[in-house]
C-alpha cells in the first residue's frame, strides 16, 4: 500500500468474505492494490466504538470506507464497487450475458456457505449424516450449473474471474470440513465438474492469501459450535486470537465430538 491509498477495508484476515476482496484486488493488479489499505479487526475483542459508529452498529466485516467517509458493506457489493472504480482489468465479465451467468452463480453462494458453516458448527453426532448430504447437494448444484454453462472448461469462463473470486474463499474454508468432519467429495460423476473447478480455483496464484493450516487452527472454535470469536465453554482464549500466532500452535484434535482440550493444550 502506498501514499496513494484512498480506500480502507476493515477486515478479519482469515475471513472468507474479506478474502473475496483481496482476490479481486490481486486480479486487478498493483495499481488497484495500492489504492486500498486493510485495517485489521480482532473479533476476539470488543469492537472499536469508532468503527461501530461508522457502521451504525453492525459488526459484520468486511466494511469499505470511501475517501469521503461513506461506508459500504457486504463482500459482493464491495467487490462490484472496487472492480468498477479502481484501475486495472475488469474482473466481472464485460459481456452482459456472461455477467448475468456470473450473477446466477453468485446467487448460489448463500446456501453453499450456510450448509458448510452449519455442518462445521454442528455438535450433534446424529445430525452428521444429514448435514453431509446437505453439503453434497450444494456441491451437486454447483456442478449442475457448471455443466450447463461451462461443460468443457476449467473455470466458468476463460480464466479465473468473478465467480472464482466469490467461491474460492469458501472452498478454502471448507478445509475445516475435511479436517473436522472427514468430509470430501465422493468420486461420483455428479461432482466431476465442480471438483475440476475447485481444484483449479484452489491452485490459482491470486487466491493464496490463507493456508489450510491457518484455517484449520483458526476455525477450531467453530468446530466446537462457537463462531465469530465467541468462547467455547471452559476456555479463556479464542482460536481466532492473533497471539500466540497460529503457526506456533499444535494442530487441534480432529475429533470435534470428543472431550475438548483447554487453552494450554491448544497452544493459546
Ligand atoms: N454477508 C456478509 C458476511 C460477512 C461476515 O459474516 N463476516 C464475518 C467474518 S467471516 C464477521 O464479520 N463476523 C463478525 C461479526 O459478525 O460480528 C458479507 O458477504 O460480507
Amino acid at each position: 500500500m502506498s501514499q496513494a491509498a484512498s480506500f480502507v477495508v476493515h477486515h478479519i484476515p482469515v475471513c472468507p468474505f474479506s478474502q473475496r476482496v483481496e482476490i479481486l484486488l490481486a486480479l486487478k493488479g498493483n495499481d488497484a492494490q495500492e489504492r486500498v489499505r486493510f485495517e485489521v479487526v480482532d473479533i476476539t475483542r470488543p469492537r472499536d466504538a469508532a468503527l461501530l459508529a461508522k457502521t451504525r452498529g453492525t459488526t459484520a466485516l468486511p466494511v469499505l470506507e470511501l475517501p469521503d467517509g461513506r461506508v459500504l458493506k457486504e463482500s459482493l457489493v464491495l467487490m462490484r464497487y472496487l472492480d468498477e472504480v479502481l484501475p486495472g482489468p475488469a474482473v466481472a465479465a464485460a459481456d452482459p450475458y456472461r455477467r448475468a451467468v456470473e450473477g446466477m452463480l453468485s446467487r448460489l453462494e448463500g446456501d453453499f456457505v450456510q450448509a458448510g458453516y452449519v455442518f462445521v458448527m454442528n455438535q450433534d453426532p446424529d445430525r452428521r449424516g444429514a448435514l453431509r448430504e446437505r453439503m453434497l447437494e450444494q456441491f451437486a448444484r454447483l456442478d449442475a450449473f457448471l455443466v450447463e454453462h461451462a461443460p468443457a472448461g476449467t473455470f466458468l469462463f476463460d480464466d479465473f474471474g468473478w465467480s472464482e473470486a466469490v467461491f474460492t474463499p469458501m472452498f478454502m474454508r471448507f478445509w475445516f470440513l475435511e479436517y473436522y468432519e472427514d468430509f470430501d467429495l465422493p468420486p461420483e460423476p455428479r461432482f466431476e465438474r465442480v471438483r475440476r473447478w475447485r481444484t483449479s480455483c484452489l491452485a490459482h496464484p491470486a487466491a493464496q492469501q490463507v493456508t489450510r493450516e491457518e484455517i484449520v487452527k483458526s476455525y477450531y472454535d467453530y468446530a466446537l459450535g462457537a463462531g465469530n470469536g465467541a468462547l467455547p465453554a471452559g476456555r479463556a482464549r479464542s482460536s481466532f486470537a492473533f497471539e500466540p500466532h497460529w503457526r506456533t500452535r499444535p494442530w487441534p484434535p480432529r475429533d470435534k465430538y470428543g472431550p475438548p482440550p483447554g487453552d494450554a493444550a491448544l497452544g493459546l
